[in-house]
């Protein structure tokens, strides 16, 4: 980024400079793949993979949102959807991006049957605008619209969620994000920015609506209310400075694992860390109520990103299923299937066999299979908290589009040795062109 230009936008935070910014992020809400450019910005627009950014208006100086509180349908993936509760369509709500120092107006109307209002989580602000009900404010009734002001006064990874019956309001789904880019340019600019809201779902296999009740046997683990194979994939250049904001709002804490690279944890809703504080990392627990940034450079592949809680990158299972490692269980398993169609234990050698019979086997109604997910050397067995990370070479800056699968450098691929298959076979994932030009 140019920091003169970007000086240029905060010394005028009404007028021509906030007007542009404020088309960008029309823009990015109708059309969400690509990100305008740092020049036109004045910073690097965050992207929410499956997600959308929340336009403004600019009124007077000052920033207005619009959230609108509601009943929604939401897929989890193709082949479960649920009655949830979100804001403007979706869940998580659409993502706020706002620049320290500007003042914000977000006004709050309430389309649900029940009351609510709406918390800012981890923003400094008068405490008649945190949003608790009955403490800080009277509860927004059905057809109202409240209006939340105030400056901001802080930059960093933040959340927003009711406040209002707030074990049903969040666990069916009631959350977003709420990032501010600090007002002075970044020591070390990035080049991508992602963020990631994590929620963890009771949908019970052949119901419709998500219980809240629910403590901790959840079926469905999400990233920005997804599972793989649905969950977006992140795209970004060789060589890039990348930057994921994880905010997690569910009942459990999500260790969140990136392969083939050690990032750097830089910041938290307490802002982007001094950088004496930044730890090189390949694992981050991300707590309930936490936010975590994690920046890194760019090495070409696809790597695997999710949570190493490993119920967590699974889809819906009953998790009281009896032990049957290895039980062998031919016989029982055709007596039992005979009175229960469609019967599946675990398996004698393990669980993997499952995301095949998933193909002949119907499962309860609007349930997902337990693991998912095709790769190009085949089934990637996994479902929930998991997406993958693509990283190319010949990407234009600012595209995110999904480029395909990562085409393996020759000899760079695992190989077969020795077993009962017969002959070793080549890697299939050579690139012949590159190859030939050798
Ligand atoms: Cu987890």
């Amino acid at each position: 980024m140019n920091p003169s230009r970007r000086n240029f936008f905060w010394s005028s935070l009404t007028g021509f400079g906030s007007a542009l910014i404020g088309r960008a992020a029309v823009a990015q809400d109708t059309q969400p793949a690509p990100a305008a450019s740092r020049a036109s910005d004045g910073y690097v627009p965050v992207r929410t993979p499956n997600g959308v950014t929340l336009p403004y208006e600019m009124k007077d100086g000052v920033k207005e949102f619009h959230l609108i509180a509601e009943e929604i349908e939401h897929e989890f993936a193709p082949g479960t959807k649920a009655k949830c509760w979100g804001y403007n369509g979706r869940t998580p709500g659409p993502t706020i991006e706002a620049i320290e120092g500007d003042r914000v107006r977000i006004l709050v109307t309430n389309k649900l049957k029940e009351h609510t209002t709406i918390h800012w989580h981890g923003i400094l602000l008068p405490s008649g605008m945190d949003g608790v009900g009955g403490l800080n404010q009277p509860h927004i009734q059905p057809g109202e619209t409240y209006a939340y002001e105030f400056t901001l006064r802080q930059h960093g990874t933040h959340m927003y969620h009711p406040h209002a019956d707030e074990m049903v309001q969040l666990g069916v789904g009631m959350m977003g994000m709420f990032i501010i880019h600090p007002r002075q340019p970044e020591a070390k600019l990035v080049d991508r920015d992602y963020c990631i809201l994590m929620h963890n779902w009771a949908l019970h296999p052949g119901t419709y609506r998500p219980d809240p009740s629910v403590m901790q046997d959840f079926d469905l683990w999400t990233f920005n209310s997804k599972v793989f194979p649905a969950t977006e994939h992140l795209v970004a250049k060789t060589g890039e400075r990348i930057r994921i904001r994880f905010g997690n709002l569910s009942m459990w804490n999500h260790p969140i694992h990136l392969h083939g690279h050690r990032f750097l944890i830089t910041g938290s809703d307490g802002g982007r860390w001094p950088e004496a504080q930044w730890r090189s990392e390949v694992t981050e627990i991300v707590g309930v109520g936490q936010t975590r940034d994690i920046e890194f450079t760019g090495i070409a592949g696809d790597w695997a990103m999710h949570c190493h809680m490993s119920h967590h990158t699974m889809n819906a299972m009953g998790h009281d299923l009896p032990n049957t490692l290895g039980v062998d269980q031919s016989e029982i398993g055709m007596k039992v299937a005979k009175l229960l169609p469609g019967y599946m234990s675990m398996g004698e050698n393990g669980m993997a066999e499952h995301q095949d019979h998933t193909m002949h086997m119907g499962g309860p109604k609007n349930t997902l299979p337990m693991m998912m997910g095709q790769g190009p050397f085949g089934n990637l067995e996994m479902g929930g908290m998991f997406t993958v990370v693509k990283i190319r070479d010949d990407l234009a800056t600012g595209d995110y589009n999904d480029p395909g699968w990562y085409k393996n450098p020759e000899g760079t691929v695992a190989y077969k040795v020795s077993g009962p298959g017969g002959t070793p076979a080549p890697s299939p994932m050579v690139d012949h062109s590159q190859h030939n030009r050798h």
